[in-house]
């Protein structure tokens, strides 16, 4: 691949006998000890995409300091009032780069069957000859950083090394805060070591003396993984999960398949630990769809006493069987990269108090006073903000101050709400799996899956409405399977198998964890969401572990297992019977219609979906009567 890439450049420049040494202007030297794999890669990216210069992360506190102040003067970054938000930042981005393309990301595996038709495929060698006249000269006038890192805590067992090259500053102060980066994770490569490579440029090369902009990008995108080769180019966006590549393109699309491979999961799903009032530790994974839920559970202050729930990841979950046969999770990331609007004291007070300093705030408002704001932070909004365009705002200006989709990034450390065990390098224990989404109608506040097989039906069978993570069209209901959908690096019917492999796995070793859908999403026929959400949804968390612990029995259903109506704590809670049985409603009608619209999603697999989640639909329909 990079071999094509860098024949690919050298018969478009004519300069086919050129060094590689003399096309690159100025070169800072390697670091001392760096392993001669990483630095001859990134001495072939640099003779692809001809930097000004080439930079060695190192990880500090100091370089980040030099490079804040840098995107300060260049006008990148708003230092907000220290006063208010100590050591943070505002970037706006360009109004055309502000949330994932899905349309635009590309899985390049050999063949194309192992993408499948959730996937946009693309055939490796006609992909590499795009993407070497796209990289050639595309960091011209700008530097390149090289940026070595962890995913997972550094040494783990778990863990797994990538090198992302980048000519955005703004990636590199992000990806310091989301990875642990630098110096730390480059001396633990050795020779054997298999890493992933990850090549970002934001398209936007500069000529001699041209002025650059606050926001460099390139209105064509190119987010491409090649599964087999374990690598990832990324072209003309600097936003999110399109630039940041050791979130979703290398934790997820790229560890899918690593995992796949392997014998583990690597999955969109946040992980808590919770403690319930007779002291026992649960731990939980989560798989639920962009902007759905992650981050506000993984933080969630529990209402109902006696309860604690502790932060062990908000977004992503690497998860494997350990040595004594349970299911094992590790987050692989170091920080957050949340979703703004919504966040407030009300609604997630942990996600506030981690965010007092220390914080990138991208696209969301600026108030006079040089803070931020977004919708949903308080109740009323400021007379008079900067909004996320740049542009003067009021409450009557008739749109939203924070672009839907902004976010903070910060340390996982800064969360009050860590857990003591988030970075343990075994991973912790997981006792429950949970699929949510985001559904107003259909599906009920919580259901328990009647065995793993039955789990595996569920987060197969996973429907969302869209949210403004990604572009699209904002609550149109579509498929998210594990809430993967944009995120699986192979076959996703392939996927569930693999699910069911590791299933039968854990089962000879005695250990398998419940699996529970839920929805807090479901809305009244006047719009209205049934359940208050947040805080109050630690009491489905309740009624979740005191199953696990063998409290509780439970009602069959068609769906699956529902708590019987005594049993789900609403002590305290001001909630009508009605909205209750509303939550909980299964309408047959609707629910043979949802079966069959699972039949032709299933049908889209060419006949890979496994015989026991087909077994399953065939179960539903038959219980639906
Ligand atoms: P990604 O980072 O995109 O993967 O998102 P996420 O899954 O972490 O979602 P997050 O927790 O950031 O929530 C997204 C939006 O949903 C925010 O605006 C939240 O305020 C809102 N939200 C989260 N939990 C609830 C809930 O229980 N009820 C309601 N009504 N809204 C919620
Ligand atoms: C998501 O969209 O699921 C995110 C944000 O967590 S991004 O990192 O942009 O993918
Ligand atoms: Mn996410």
């Amino acid at each position: 691949m990079r071999r094509a890439i860098v024949e690919e450049h050298h018969i478009l420049s004519g300069r086919y006998s050129m060094s590689i040494s003399t096309m690159v202007r100025k070169q800072s030297p390697a670091p001392e000890g760096a392993n001669a794999a990483v630095v001859s890669w990134v001495d072939e990216i640099a003779a692809i995409t001809l930097p000004d210069d080439v930079v060695w992360c190192d990880g500090s506190a100091a370089e980040w300091d030099d490079l804040a102040r840098g995107m300060v003067a260049s006008g990148t970054l708003t230092r907000l009032n220290p006063e208010h938000r100590p050591y943070s930042f505002l970037a706006r981005s360009d109004p055309h780069d502000v949330a994932r393309v899905e349309d635009r990301t590309f899985i390049c595996s050999a063949k194309e069957e192992d993408a499948g038709p959730t996937n946009n495929w693309r055939e490796p060698g006609e992909m590499r000859t795009t993407l070497g006249r796209l990289f050639y000269g595309s960091m011209r006038g700008r530097t390149m950083y090289v940026l070595p890192f962890s995913m997972g805590p550094l040494g783990s067992p778990l863990a797994k090394l990538g090198v992302q090259v980048t000519d955005s500053p703004y990636v590199v102060a992000s990806m310091g805060i989301m990875t642990r980066m630098g110096t730390v994770a480059l001396g633990l490569f050795t020779d054997a070591t298999e890493w992933v490579r990850a090549v970002h440029s934001v398209g936007a090369p500069l000529e001699d003396g041209q002025q650059d902009v606050a926001w460099p990008c390139n209105d064509t995108k190119y987010i491409t993984h090649f599964p087999e080769s374990r690598e990832i180019w990324s072209f003309g966006s600097a936003y999110g999960g399109n630039a940041l590549l050791a979130k979703k393109a290398f934790a997820l699309r790229i560890a899918s398949v690593i995992a796949r491979d392997e014998g583990w999961l690597a999955e969109h799903m946040l992980i808590i630990k919770v403690t319930n009032p007779r002291g026992r530790v649960f731990h939980v994974a989560g798989a639920f769809p962009s902007a759905c839920g992650k981050t506000n559970l993984a933080m969630m202050v529990p209402t109902i006493p006696g309860w604690t729930v502790e932060t062990v990841g908000d977004d992503i979950a690497w998860l494997g069987i350990g040595a004594d046969g349970r299911l094992r999770a590790i987050n692989p990331e170091a920080g957050f990269f949340g979703v703004a609007p919504g966040t407030g004291f009300s609604t997630n007070r942990t996600a506030m108090d981690t965010i007092w300093g220390n914080t990138i705030f991208t696209n969301v408002a600026l108030r006079d006073d040089g803070d931020v704001w977004w919708e949903g932070m308080s109740d009323k909004a400021p007379d008079h903000l900067t909004d996320w365009r740049g542009y003067s705002w009021t409450p009557a200006s008739g749109r939203p101050a924070a672009h839907p989709n902004s976010r903070f990034t910060v340390a996982a450390r800064q969360c009050p709400s860590i857990s003591d065990d988030w970075e343990d390098p075994r991973g912790v224990v997981i006792d429950a799996i949970i699929f949510g989404g985001r559904r107003a109608t259909n599906v009920p506040l919580v259901v328990e899956a009647r065995d793993w097989e039955h789990g595996v039906y569920l987060g197969a069978t996973i429907s969302s409405e869209r949210t403004a993570a990604a572009e699209g069209t904002l609550g149109e209901l579509r498929r998210d399977p594990f809430a993967m959908a944009p995120f699986c690096g192979y076959n996703m019917a392939d996927h569930w198998a693999h699910w069911l492999s590791i299933g039968a796995k854990l089962r000879k070793t005695g250990a398998v964890p419940r699996m529970f859908q839920v929805n807090w999403f479901r809305k009244a026929a006047d719009g209205r969401f049934l359940w208050p959400g947040f805080g109050e949804n630690s009491r489905v968390l309740e009624w979740m572990l005191d199953r696990v612990d063998g409290q509780v029995p439970a009602e069959e259903s068609a769906l699956g297992l529902v708590p019987r109506s005594s049993d789900l704590n609403l002590d305290g809670l001001d909630i009508a019977d009605e909205d209750i049985a509303e939550l909980f409603a299964i309408d047959k009608k609707s629910w043979l219609a949802e079966a069959e619209s699972t039949e032709r999603f299933f049908a889209t697999f060419d006949g890979r979906v496994p015989a026991s989640v087909q077994r399953q639909l065939a179960v539903l329909r038959q219980k639906l009567g």
